[in-house]
């Protein structure tokens, strides 16, 4: 066997075309992005490819290209599809449809993505009959953490990189957060592992040198940023990240601005530690979502198994030396779970109100639970596997777009009528409420239903909802009903800007 063989499952061979499908929210005609992303998970799974296989990879991006104006897809030996997150499924069904269409043989179709790679073979089976699932172990070579994707952007056009550097970019940081809290999708139970940030940044920062560009923002990939100064950790790695971050910027002359995520608690021992938060401000960090989920009851905290007992505290105090730190405190907050009631969700909206009239730059992001998630802890639960709601999923994977975090609640994430119009009720009232103080980072978006609007929500709360949606779209929220809801759904999601 040759070094170059050493990834051996199931994986794409010969010539390769990955592809990067439209945003969840423009499906139908080919709509060109006006925020594209450069999907980098995609690119880090090209390298990895290309670098321990005999094969050749291009790319296409959806946000971008028009997909039906290619003639040359029966061409490839593989196509390799990347799905982000669940809601993703649905725009990776249309492909994978669009493909099969084209009579192209769905073996030669490869899925990849954390919205897919927890996916149960049986259910993959049936959502996309005949294609190859990638597992992510798949991947995992022992270079894994150190692979640098500069080779990757090299195939793509100046025009296209010029898009995407003045974008929002992704900085490869680190993967793995120690805790498993009951709804969240991402790479849990897991200790931190860091990427090779330096290799990377320095192939974002050549690309912009020669595009003259003298400034980038970055969205951080750790789970928990400051986890390494949590008992057990080393700070002193996460301080070399950020050496090497400061230095770049510097014999670059290009300046970062970045923005990562982090639980209240590692936040406020990484206070303590000043010439760490110094770094961190070098480092060109702006803001910082605290996990406020559950924050609000403590029965809630416990059913999240979010691992902590006293979070409404320890926010207050978060979000203090953050805004002290020159920070930008964002609340994050997933609510609506099984157990919330009328009861944990005022005071869920209280402790939200609160925090963004105490603490006066903060902001918004808050996300109607979406409580069965392929990746997550409640999507292997047994009474899960039984439920006729996955069934749904499973026989229209369309439906996957319910499961976005944005989107509001419905049939699929709240069966229950009386508790998803709880939940909206709420959901939009914090929005509402945030959208009136010009603080808000979270935006619902309709979801695909079974009758019309007022399944979802009460004749108020409707009235909140259309108001909140004058900010984006002031000729549909003229005529918007809770009947003709349905009718706009598409072109209004359309117009909501994307959850970032
Ligand atoms: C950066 C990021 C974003 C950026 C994306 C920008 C970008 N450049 O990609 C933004 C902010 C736009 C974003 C948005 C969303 N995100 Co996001 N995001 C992340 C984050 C922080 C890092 C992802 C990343 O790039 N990792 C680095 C790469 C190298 O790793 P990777 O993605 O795991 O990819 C590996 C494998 O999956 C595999 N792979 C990936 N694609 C493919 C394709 C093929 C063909 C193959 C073979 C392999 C393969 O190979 C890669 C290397 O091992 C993660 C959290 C995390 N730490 O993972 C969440 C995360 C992936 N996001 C998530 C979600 C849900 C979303 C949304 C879909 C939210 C929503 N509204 O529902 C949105 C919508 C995106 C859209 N517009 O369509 C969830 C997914 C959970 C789940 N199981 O569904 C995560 C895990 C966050 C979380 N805590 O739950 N996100
Ligand atoms: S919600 Fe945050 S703390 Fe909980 S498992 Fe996910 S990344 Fe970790």
């Amino acid at each position: 066997m040759t070094n170059k063989e050493s990834i051996k499952p199931n994986l794409p061979s010969g010539n390769v075309l990955m592809i990067h499908p439209q945003y969840v929210h423009y499906s139908g005609a080919f709509t060109k992005d006006e925020t594209p992303f450069l999907p980098l998970g995609l690119l880090y799974a090209g390298q990895i490819l290309e670098k321990n296989r005999d094969i050749t990879i291009q790319y296409h991006d959806c946000q971008l290209y028009d997909i039906d104006r290619r003639n040359d897809l029966e061409s490839y030996d593989s196509i390799g599809i990347h799905v982000m997150g669940a809601q993703n499924i649905a725009p990776s069904h249309h492909l994978y449809n669009y493909l099969v269409e084209l009579r192209i043989d769905p073996k030669r179709v490869y899925f990849g993505g954390q919205g897919v790679e927890e996916l149960q073979p049986d259910e993959f089976k049936q959502i996309f009959p005949n294609a190859n699932l990638v597992e992510r172990q798949a991947l995992v070579s022992s270079d894994y953490w150190n692979i640098s994707i500069r080779d990757q952007l090299d195939k793509f056009s100046e025009n296209d990189l010029r898009t995407y550097l003045s974008n929002e970019l992704t900085l490869l940081f680190s993967q793995g957060c120690k805790y498993n809290c009951t709804f969240c999708g991402a790479q849990t139970s897991m200790r931190e592992t860091f990427y090779n940030t330096k290799g990377n940044l320095m192939a974002y920062f050549d690309i912009a040198k020669e595009l003259g560009i003298d400034s980038l923002h970055a969205y951080v990939t750790s789970l928990d940023f400051f986890q390494q100064v949590l008992k057990g950790g080393n700070t002193r790695k996460l301080k070399k990240q950020l050496e090497d971050i400061v230095n770049l910027q510097k014999e670059y002359s290009i300046r970062l601005r970045l923005r990562a995520l982090a639980r209240a608690d590692s936040y406020m021992f990484a206070s303590e530690d000043k010439s760490l938060m110094e770094l961190v401000k070098e480092a060109g960090f702006y803001q910082f979502g605290f996990g406020a989920d559950g924050a609000a009851n403590v029965n809630l905290l416990k059913a999240m198994k979010k691992g902590t007992s006293d979070l409404k505290s320890k926010l207050m105090e978060t979000f203090g030396y953050s805004e002290k730190n020159g920070f930008t405190p964002e609340i994050l907050y997933v609510f609506g779970i099984e157990e919330d009631t009328e009861g944990t969700l005022q005071e869920t909206r209280d402790l939200c109100v609160g925090l963004l009239n105490n603490f006066q730059t903060s902001i918004y992001r808050g996300f109607p639970a979406k409580n069965f998630i392929p990746g997550n802890f409640n999507w292997t639960r047994a009474d899960w596997k039984k439920s006729a709601t996955r069934q749904k999923l499973l026989d229209n994977p369309e439906l996957f777009a319910n499961l976005g975090f944005e989107t509001l609640a419905n049939h699929i994430s709240h069966p229950d009528q009386n508790a998803r119009k709880l939940v909206n009720k709420y959901a939009i009232e914090m929005s509402y409420f945030a959208h009136q103080l010009g603080r808000v980072q979270s935006f619902l978006t309709v979801p695909i239903m079974e009758t019309n609007g007022h399944e979802l929500m009460d004749d108020e709360s409707f009235e909140q909802f259309r108001e909140i949606v004058g900010n984006y779209a002031p000729n549909i929220a003229k005529v918007l009903t809770m009947n003709n809801l349905p009718d706009y759904r598409e072109q209004l999601n359309g117009l909501i800007p994307k959850d970032t």
